[in-house]
């Protein structure tokens, strides 16, 4: 299911009918999945409705070498993709056989928020051998993913990529592969609900955080700037392009050590094998799914150039290599040169790295702990990226603007918005209609990854994002359209972080 031979489609005749055949002819792959069927029939008033089953359940999984018992979607990690077509209605039923309460959230889709999959927020969870059907429209093509949004799921085998293809797309690719980045601990001996009391109870995952044991959120406001409007206030971190032992996002990236990082469910040591010809031109789809970890990815041997992030596109950008935070995704193309390439995504602050191979043609695989020279050279930090004009948000002056703070510490395990954790929360209240700026600011030593439900909101610089990586101590004033009533959650996708309190919601007024 990873891979996908659009010149494949096109040879077989489905290329005529457009990016619908795709959902179509995906379809196939995923109803094979034991435990998950699916179909795609036409609704009235011209939608297409694309109609799924997904099955949560305890399954024991096979990572290329571990094996381990967990939670999946079907019987994989990741789970059964979902392809539709922008403007398609989705109608998902999950059929939940985990022995606890789940969700499903649609991560970056602008849908209707009953289907957007908090629990008390937009539905009751869906009880141990219950059923639940999502039922919405996607509105906006690119790359998404799903998981769950109850307690620390997310962490086992729960996702799987989302993509709404887009009919305008020119689609001037060979192939398209998906690459969905994780990290990897459940069944191992830990499971992350264990992981998470650990760090609730001593501040300790696993990681060695030296002297920032006993930061606290309010060290370090002096002297920034909360309010500024100007570009320069509202970019925290000057320099983007560092090498990746020279991270803007510092050292100190996540909490948890984990044993494995994963690419499409594989450890390094028996790794998917992605294959084309020599000069063929590839898109990746890489969507970083893990809990804690912030990656650098590369392709060993080549440049990739940057197209979208995530789901919007951007102005082409030339790079090496590219961080990724958690629940970002990014668009790539490259075109491959003859031989045996590795795709690395290295966990920033941790040890290990995550691997796939890419083969065009003969030649030795290399070593699971193969380091490109890609990851000596300029890192790209996605927020520098410049919005295609076709993205951008209308230019107007906010209406509102809201402050949001990030605040917390790893000892006390305490995170939180404006001081306060999820449950004490002060929503942040706007109308429809609203142009809104939130003015972000990170007083913690950690970085990040701010992710809004609902909505794509824009940076400074106007490129839109739906999660974006706010380094230690930066600020940054993001933008929004209030164009989605409802009750959306803001959160870092630092699973372990949005359980210990760092969530809060952006409310409609009625
Ligand atoms: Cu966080």
């Amino acid at each position: 299911m990873n891979t996908l031979s659009r010149r494949s489609l096109v040879v077989g005749g489905l290329g005529l009918l457009g990016s619908g055949a795709l959902a179509a002819c995906s379809a196939p792959s995923i109803s094979s999945t034991a435990g998950t069927g699916s179909g795609v029939a036409s609704a009235g008033a011209g939608q297409r409705v694309v109609a799924k089953t997904l099955t949560a359940r305890p399954v024991r999984l096979d990572l290329g070498g571990p094996s381990v018992s967990t939670w999946a979607y079907g019987d994989s990690a990741p789970g059964p993709l979902i392809r539709a077509t922008t403007g398609d209605r989705l109608r998902i039923t999950v059929d939940n056989q985990l022995p606890a309460q789940t969700t499903v959230h649609w991560h970056g889709i602008a849908l209707d928020q009953a289907a957007d999959g908090v629990p008390r927020v937009t539905q009751d969870p869906i009880a141990a051998g219950a059923t639940y059907t999502y039922d919405y429209t996607a509105p906006d093509p690119g790359t998404y993913f799903y998981h769950p949004h109850v307690g620390v799921q997310l962490d086992r085998a729960l996702y799987a990529p989302l993509i709404i293809d887009d009919p305008q797309e020119p689609g001037d690719y060979d192939h398209e592969w998906i690459l969905v980045l994780d990290d990897w601990v459940d069944g191992t001996g830990r499971t992350p609900d264990d992981i998470l009391t650990t760090l609730t109870s001593s501040g300790e995952g696993g990681m060695d955080h030296g002297t920032m044991g006993g930061m606290t959120g309010a060290e370090g406001m002096e002297g920034m700037d909360m309010s500024s409007g100007s570009s320069e206030g509202r970019t925290g971190v000057a320099h983007g392009n560092m090498g990746a032992g020279d991270s803007p996002y510092g050292d100190d990236a996540g909490d948890v050590a984990y044993p494995h990082y994963l690419v499409n469910g594989r450890v390094p040591a028996d790794p998917e094998v992605l294959t084309a010809k020599p000069g063929q031109r590839v898109r990746l789809r890489i969507i970083n799914a893990a809990a804690d970890t912030i990656f650098t990815v590369a392709l060993g041997g080549h440049r990739m150039t940057v197209t979208h992030t995530d789901g919007f596109p951007v102005q082409p950008q030339d790079t090496h290599a590219l961080y990724l935070g958690m629940g970002e995704r990014y668009d790539a193309t490259v075109t491959l040169t003859d031989g045996v390439f590795p795709f690395v995504a290295v966990p920033l602050g941790k040890e290990g790295q995550a691997m796939s191979l890419v083969r065009t043609g003969s030649g030795a695989a290399p070593s699971p702990s193969v380091r490109p020279a890609e990851l000596d050279k300029p890192v790209l930090v996605g927020a520098e990226l410049k919005p295609a004009d076709s993205a951008r948000l209308e230019a107007r002056e906010p209406d509102v603007r809201l402050e949001l703070a990030m605040t917390g510490q790893m000892n006390p395990y305490e995170w939180g918005f404006n001081g306060a954790p999820y449950g004490q929360h002060d929503p942040l209240e706007i109308q429809e209609g609203q142009r809104v700026r939130l003015d972000v600011a990170n007083h913690t030593m950690m970085a990040h990854p701010l992710h809004l439900h609902g909505h794509t909101f824009a940076l400074p610089n106007g490129l839109r994002k739906d999660t974006v990586l706010i380094a230690p101590m930066q600020s940054m004033a993001i933008d929004l359209q209030a164009d989605n009533p409802g009750n959306w959650l803001i959160h870092c996708h630092n699973i372990y972080h949005a359980e210990a309190g760092m969530t809060t919601e952006l409310k409609y007024r009625p």
